[in-house]
């Protein structure tokens, strides 16, 4: 398996778990690099269904080593809730490591975070609410608190009443809201430091020192290609980079030690929060996705807005993250459909492309130009190689990959996972 990344190559939720999942099995070392606690899968141990936000569900494995890079954002309540739920199913929680120079989402975070939102009105972006933005934003202003300076009491103190005096200004002038009171943070945030004090460390050596033993890293992004900061429909991006690039920078290994990068992409479109959508289905084929992919998001709760595949998008993913191959995901929810509609190309005043448009006003503005396919009408439920598909899921699944000029390595057809494909 060597090292290998796994990214969402649309707007998240692709399905990334599940395939993060499979490929956990033949990985020594899992490793978070960007985001925090705006992602979200499910797990289900001993019959119990939960949900992780920032460790990686490798951790079920007793073996497997869970990395939270540098590259992410940690809120600890969050995280420590997380270790609660796992210990109470007497998970260990022993090979849980932590980056000392990941950056701590605070009370005030969360704070701006939402009353920002609510500031934007109808530019709204449609955030998770969970203090990503300002985090991060923190961390480019260099006012960010890191893990290191939560292991450091006395500096805790001093960097937080500093902080959050500042702080207060913002909540109170800006938001109109009630002030913080630094002691009561300082001493909360002193009690999460010493719970999380055995799994800090220097999380770039720990990562070198497995690639020097030959160990199989699986870098697992968060979100998905556009939803990055950099080359994502911004604004309506989140703050971090989930490109397979992030993942260097996001654990402070080098792009020379990279393997393989697998992009995850479900066989239709969604995108949760605001910002434009081409192929965006609004009547019965939407609702029919949505409520057969269960497509409401793992955090927020928040249903997602459902649409065709785009290969507009997916050409982009397999160039912004030179993708080694693809996992497509959710066949299965197209299983009832008469015609299946593909976006092979955008029309952008008058001129048809298959480049995604790198102008946010061009992308807000084009008209998806679709193909036409027939639909299978049957259950793909139960297919576990290409040659059990029905013909028609076969040559969809053959023109996804002509469009976007890449191998379609796994195809998933259910939630679990013996419901996969893998093509030889
Ligand atoms: P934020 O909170 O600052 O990162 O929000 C900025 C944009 O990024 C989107 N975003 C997401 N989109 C899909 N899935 C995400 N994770 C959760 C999930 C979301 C949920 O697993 O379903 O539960 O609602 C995720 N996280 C951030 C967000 O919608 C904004 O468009
Ligand atoms: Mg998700």
């Amino acid at each position: 398996m060597a090292n290998v990344v796994v990214i969402g190559a649309q707007w998240g939720d692709e399905g990334k778990g599940k395939i993060t999942d499979l490929l956990s099995k033949s990985a020594d070392v899992v490793v978070r690099y960007q985001g925090g606690v705006n992602a979200g899968h499910t797990v289900v141990v001993q019959g119990q269904t939960f949900k992780l936000h920032l460790i990686p569900s490798g951790i079920l494995y007793p073996d497997t080593e869970c990395i939270i890079g540098c590259g992410t954002v940690i809120d600890p309540q969050v995280l420590i809730e997380e270790l609660d739920q796992l210990e109470a199913l007497n998970i260990s929680t022993r090979n849980l490591l932590i980056s000392e120079t990941a950056h701590v989402t605070m009370p005030y975070h969360r704070m701006i975070d939402q009353a920002s939102e609510e500031r934007r009105g109808t530019h709204k972006i449609g955030t998770t609410g969970r203090g990503i933005g300002p985090t991060y934003a923190d961390k480019s202003e260099r006012t960010g608190i890191r893990i290191l300076d939560l292991m450091d009491p006395k500096g805790l103190q001093k960097q937080l009443r500093w902080t959050i005096e500042y702080k207060n200004v913002i909540l109170e002038k800006l938001y109109n809201l009630p002030p913080l009171d630094a002691e009561t943070v300082i001493a909360q945030y002193r009690e999460y430091a010493e719970r999380l004090r055995p799994h800090v460390v220097d999380s770039s050596l720990k990562i070198y020192d497995a690639i020097q033993r030959r160990r199989n890293i699986l870098f697992e992004g968060a979100q998905g290609t556009l939803l990055d900061l950099d080359h994502g429909t911004y604004p309506y991006v989140t703050s971090s980079n989930p490109v397979a690039g992030g993942a260097c920078v996001g654990t402070g290994i080098g792009p020379t030690m990279i393997d393989r990068v697998i992009g995850v992409a479900k066989a239709y479109t969604t995108r949760v929060g605001e910002g434009p959508f081409p192929t965006e289905l609004d009547g019965v084929v939407g609702e029919m996705l949505c409520d057969r992919g269960a497509e409401f998001g793992t955090t927020t709760g928040r249903k997602r807005r459902c649409g065709w595949f785009d290969a507009v998008i997916g050409r982009y993913a397999v160039r912004i993250n030179g993708l080694d191959c693809l996992a497509i995901t959710k066949l299965d929810v197209l299983d009832e459909l008469e015609e299946i509609k593909v976006c092979v190309a955008y029309e952008i005043d008058g001129e048809t492309t298959k480049d995604f448009p790198s102008n946010a006003r061009h992308f807000a503005n084009c008209q998806p130009i679709y193909k036409t396919l027939p639909g299978w009408q049957k259950s793909t439920a139960e297919c576990r190689t290409l040659e059990d598909l029905p013909k028609e899921a076969l040559s969809y699944l053959k023109f996804l990959a002509e469009l976007m000029d890449v191998p379609i390595a796994i195809v998933s057809l259910g939630a679990s996972r013996d419901q996969t494909i893998i093509v030889e």
